[in-house]
């Protein structure tokens, strides 16, 4: 397919093509999905693995919702943020009063989230920042514009407080960029790249306290992360769970994720499309994107590997591993097209997309760390060809950008609506009946082709909501 943008798939298996009516099929095994996991306010990931309101996944799941019912998009985003801390910061788990503790681990009893809004139940650890430019997306597909505006008018000071949260508290690097305390942060949660610097995390002397794992329960144990990193992962939540949740501690996990902040930079670009639309202040968001944009390239492009990587603010390095991650600052619109070019090849390259062309992996395929069965050490993910796919089109690379879609949907045509698939076979993978694996697929369903995600579109779909309020 290449990087020069043809049309073509040669990725694709003879007889590997979705026709009219797969789509057609697809999109309404998608809509079963997602009316299946409905809890009559907001949408769980998945009913048995997680049965509550996740964060990153609220975001591609009211963009699947607005291709369906822009009532329940809506409602998914303002579900979530009713979950939003006084700080700012949006959690990453909502949890749903009916549903028993046991259900999934850590829940709210190990959280303690006393300073949720009352009545609320949430985790304290926040996850990629996507609300803004789901938002955007939200009120923009919404057939009645007056509903759209008024959503828009009701979200954009919570987003607002929660970029203001990431940019004060989440600084620690001292040049812009928001730092993750904790891998469940990323939501790439075992990705290779965490293994460093969960490495040098020291635990208690006497091991970590007893606690009782639940994610194995109802997929594939080999499927998820090991005993070793889920005990770091827990010491990490529960020392900053004890510390009160403070930003401003010592923390022994501290990383600024490239893929965290290029959603980050594509929230604020969305959140400036926000503002011109209410009629509001745009500047400090163009600021804020400048900052940004300027960071993640001064510091997670490593020019002479040729990769964005993560920073490791405790180790004071770059973390050399190739992961997906890497791939994601291709959200950003103004990245040069040199280096947009080669993290474009870089996708394209044998190190993400295997020889049946499945998508793009989480991890090196052709590196040591590669697991193609656990979740995000080389599985393949909807939601991540859906953003990538993305990113590409905002470089005008609409060939590889379509030939991932069109591979998203064959994938989940073969594989059904899993959480992740095997990137060598397609084999799904995970929790069935996964909720953001049906947002990917009714999005890129109704969008063949793409719309375009550069200024240029942003000022069509500007022209879309009518005249700014
Ligand atoms: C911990 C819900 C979430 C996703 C994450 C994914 C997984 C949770 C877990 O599931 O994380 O947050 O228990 O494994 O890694 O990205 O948001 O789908």
């Amino acid at each position: 397919m290449g990087c020069a943008g043809s049309r073509r798939a040669p990725h694709l298996r003879e007889g590997m093509t979705t026709t009219a009516a797969d789509a057609a099929g697809l999109v309404r095994a998608a809509e079963a999905v997602l009316a299946a996991n409905w809890t009559g306010r907001s949408t769980v990931a998945s009913r048995r693995q997680y049965p509550h309101q996740w964060g990153w996944d609220a975001a591609f799941i009211a963009v699947g919702w607005a291709r369906v019912d822009e009532r329940r998009a809506a409602h998914e985003l303002e579900s979530l943020l009713r979950g939003q801390w006084a700080d700012g910061r949006v959690p990453h788990i909502v949890f749903d009063p009916g549903v028993a503790e046991e259900a999934y681990f850590p829940g709210p009893r190990f959280w303690r989230s006393a300073a949720a809004p009352a009545g609320v139940a949430t985790s304290g650890l926040t996850q990629p920042p996507l609300y803004a430019r789901a938002a955007l997306e939200v009120a923009l597909r919404s057939r009645d514009a007056e509903a759209g505006r008024a959503f828009l008018r009701r979200v954009y000071p919570r987003l607002g407080a929660l970029h203001a949260y990431l940019a004060g508290r989440r600084n620690a690097g001292g040049a812009g960029l928001a730092a993750i305390v904790h891998p469940w942060e990323s939501g790439l949660d075992d990705s290779p790249a965490w293994d460093e610097p969960l490495a040098a995390v020291e635990l208690p002397p006497g091991g970590v306290a007893p606690y009782e794992r639940r994610d194995r329960e109802h997929v594939d144990p080999r499927e998820r992360p090991t005993d070793a990193a889920y005990d770091r992962f827990v010491h990490l939540a529960r020392v900053y769970r004890d510390g009160g949740y403070a930003d401003d501690r010592d923390a022994a996990f501290l990383v600024e994720d490239p893929l965290f902040n290029a959603i980050w930079l594509w929230s604020t670009h969305a959140l400036v499309e926000i503002a011109e639309l209410l009629g509001a202040d745009a500047a400090p968001h163009h600021e804020v994107a400048a900052g940004l944009h300027a960071a993640l390239v001064g510091r997670l492009w490593d020019a002479r590997r040729g990769r964005f990587l993560p920073r490791d603010l405790i180790a004071g390095r770059l973390v050399d591993r190739r992961t997906v991650q890497s791939l994601a600052p291709l959200l950003d619109p103004d990245l040069p097209a040199e280096i947009a070019a080669r993290v474009c090849a870089e996708l394209e390259s044998p190190h993400f997309r295997g020889p049946q062309g499945l998508g793009v992996a989480s991890a090196d395929l052709l590196g040591p760390d590669l697991d193609c069965r656990r979740y995000w050490r080389g599985p393949v993910w909807a939601n991540l060809n859906w953003l990538l796919a993305r990113g590409l089109r905002q470089h005008g690379l609409h060939g590889p950008a379509g030939v991932l879609e069109a591979t998203t949907l064959e994938l989940v045509c073969r594989s059904g609506m899993r959480e992740y698939f095997d990137p060598l076979t397609g084999a799904g993978r995970g929790a069935a009946d996964f909720s953001w694996t049906a947002a990917a697929v009714l999005d890129i369903a109704a969008n063949p082709g793409g719309e375009g995600c550069g200024r240029r579109a942003a000022r069509r779909r500007a022209g879309r909501l009518a005249k700014p309020i």
